[in-house]
């Protein structure tokens, strides 16, 4: 009887834990660098900034900041940050095509 309940708890807490994980990776679209829900140039502003070593990013600014998918984040994610606010670029999401190839901007 004891077993269940504790088990319930765990089960309770676990998906709570769970939708909390979905809802905080939605939160967190690629460009969005100052979590404002917005891809704007102050974005790339911040990316910028943080390549000209002025500014430090978080763990998860730099994640969502490498918007050319190759593990770095340089003036280049700027750049297409902007093009994305300027509408050259459709959108800043990862596609299959792009997996294991430069982003040719
Ligand atoms: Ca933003």
């Amino acid at each position: 009887m004891k077993i269940k309940k504790i088990l319930s708890v765990l089960l309770i807490v676990a998906a709570i834990a769970g939708v909390c994980t979905v809802s905080f990776a939605a939160n967190n679209k690629m460009g969005d660098v100052d979590f404002d829900s917005l891809v704007t140039a102050e974005d790339a502003l911040l990316v910028l900034r943080y390549t000209a070593g002025t500014d430090e990013l978080t763990a998860q600014q730099l994640k969502v900041a490498d918007v050319t998918y190759d593990g770095k984040v340089n003036s280049v994610d700027a750049l297409r940050i902007l093009l994305y606010v300027s509408g050259s670029v459709p959108s800043l999401e990862r596609i299959d095509s792009e997996e294991g190839d430069d982003i040719i901007i």
